[in-house]
C-alpha cells in the first residue's frame, strides 16, 4: 500500500496523522499545502474540499479521525475490542471538537476580529481540562488509554496534548497520566526526530500573541 498525505503547512490535524504514520513505521511521502499562497486554488483537488486527505493507493480518504483509525486497524494498532475501541473514539472526538474552536479562533486573527478569537479561545479553553480529565481517568495501569499497550489512540491523542500546551500553557501537567503517555510517545525515535526537524509554527497558527479570553494576549 502506498501512503500520501496532503495537509496544510500547519501542525492542527496534520500532526495527529504523521505522528501515527511514524509510529507504524511505514513510509509516506507528505505535500504540503500553503494556507494562504496555494490553497484557494487547490481546494478542488479535493472530493471533500477539505484536508488532510491520505491518498491511499493513489485513492482519496478525508476525516482526520477515519484517517489515523484505518492506519491503526490497518497496522494492528488497535484495540481488538469493539467496546474498548468505541470508549476511546469518545475522548477522540471530544478532543477533536477542540480544534474547530481553535480553527475558528485563528481565523478570526486574520480577521482582525478580536471579539470572535477571545470566545472561540475562551470556548477551547473552558473545555479543554474537562476533556483531559475523562482522558486520565481512562488511563490504565500500563499507561495507554483504555488498554495495556500503545494504540493509535495514544498516538493520537499526544499528538494533540503536543499543540495545545501551547495554546494552554501548563493545562496539560495538570494531569500527570496524560503529560506521562505524552512523553512516551514524544520520545519514540521517528516521532522525537520529526519534533527535532518539523518547521517553525505557521503564523496561522503561531500560539504567540493569541489573545486569551480573559483579556491580554
Ligand atoms: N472534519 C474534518 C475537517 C477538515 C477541515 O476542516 N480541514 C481544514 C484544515 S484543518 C480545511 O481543509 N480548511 C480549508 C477549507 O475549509 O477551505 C477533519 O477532521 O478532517
Amino acid at each position: 500500500m502506498t501512503y500520501q498525505l496532503k495537509y496544510l503547512s500547519l501542525r492542527a490535524r496534520g500532526e495527529p496523522v504523521r505522528w501515527i504514520l511514524k509510529a507504524i513505521g511505514v513510509d509516506y511521502r507528505e505535500e504540503t499545502i500553503d494556507i494562504f499562497k496555494e490553497w484557494p486554488s487547490r481546494k478542488r483537488e479535493f472530493r471533500f474540499g477539505k484536508v488532510p486527505v491520505l491518498e491511499v493507493d493513489g485513492e482519496q480518504l478525508h476525516q482526520t479521525t477515519v484517517i489515523c483509525r484505518f492506519l491503526g486497524e490497518k497496522h494492528d494498532l488497535v484495540s481488538r475490542d469493539l467496546w474498548t475501541t468505541t470508549r476511546q473514539m469518545e475522548v477522540v472526538e471530544a478532543l477533536h471538537d477542540l480544534t474547530n474552536n481553535m480553527a475558528s479562533a485563528l481565523l478570526g486573527r486574520v480577521q482582525r476580529n478580536e471579539e470572535k478569537q477571545r470566545a472561540m479561545v475562551g470556548l477551547a479553553k473552558a473545555q479543554f481540562p474537562v476533556v483531559m480529565g475523562n482522558i486520565e481517568g481512562r488511563i490504565t495501569d500500563q499507561g495507554w488509554i483504555l488498554s495495556q499497550q500503545m494504540t493509535w489512540v495514544d498516538v493520537f491523542v499526544a499528538a494533540y496534548l503536543d499543540v495545545y500546551e501551547n495554546y494552554f500553557p501548563g493545562v496539560v501537567a495538570k494531569f500527570p497520566l496524560c503529560e506521562a503517555l505524552r512523553g512516551r510517545v514524544q520520545e519514540m525515535p521517528a516521532i522525537k526526530t520529526w519534533r527535532q526537524e518539523r518547521p517553525a509554527w505557521h503564523p496561522f497558527e503561531d500560539p504567540e500573541g493569541l489573545v486569551s479570553p480573559e483579556g491580554g494576549s
